[in-house]
């Protein structure tokens, strides 16, 4: 089964939306496989989003993502990184879907209440650098084949 990485942005936390943010996942039937609040460094803002390193906004990110806690969860689901994914809705929530998080939730692509791994190989990466395995738990639910047949 796959996992990926999310994290429930600064303004979220703010905001008061962590329950309503992780409520849409869980309705979505993601698996909450590892789950914590944590402080995020300057060093691991600017690993997380090395990507981005030589965009104009990328300062701005890093001050915003260490500016506040965050919530860090690792969801499993069958195709869980493209599953949570649309979830979030579109990266600029001026855009976002309605129904989606961003898209009900947001307005502006610099406070745009979660992250979500891009591809099941950054969701490893990802996973990995704000986990040990250790953290992650591996346990069945009652209603796991009400979601996932087979
Ligand atoms: P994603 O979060 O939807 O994967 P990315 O392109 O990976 O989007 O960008 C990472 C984060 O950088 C975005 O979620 C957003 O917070 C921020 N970001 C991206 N583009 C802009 C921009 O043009 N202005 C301000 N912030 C941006
Ligand atoms: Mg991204």
């Amino acid at each position: 089964m796959e996992r990926t990485l999310v994290l429930i942005k600064p303004d979220a936390v703010q905001r008061g939306l962590i329950g309503q943010v992780i409520t849409r996942l869980e309705y979505r039937g993601l698996k909450i496989v590892a789950l914590k609040i944590i402080r995020i460094s300057e060093e691991l803002a600017e690993e997380h989003y090395a990507a981005h390193t030589d965009k104009p906004f990328f300062k701005g990110l890093v001050s915003f993502i260490t500016s506040s806690p965050v919530v860090a969860l690792v969801l499993e689901g069958k195709g869980a990184v493209g599953l949570v994914r649309r979830t979030m809705g579109a990266t600029d929530p001026s855009q976002a879907d309605l129904g989606s998080i961003r898209g009900d939730f947001a307005q502006d692509m610099g406070r745009n209440i979660i992250h979500g791994s891009d591809s099941p190989e950054s969701a490893r990466e990802e996973i990995s650098r704000f986990f040990s395995d250790g953290d992650l738990l591996d346990y069945d639910r009652d209603l796991d084949g009400w979601i996932i047949e087979s």
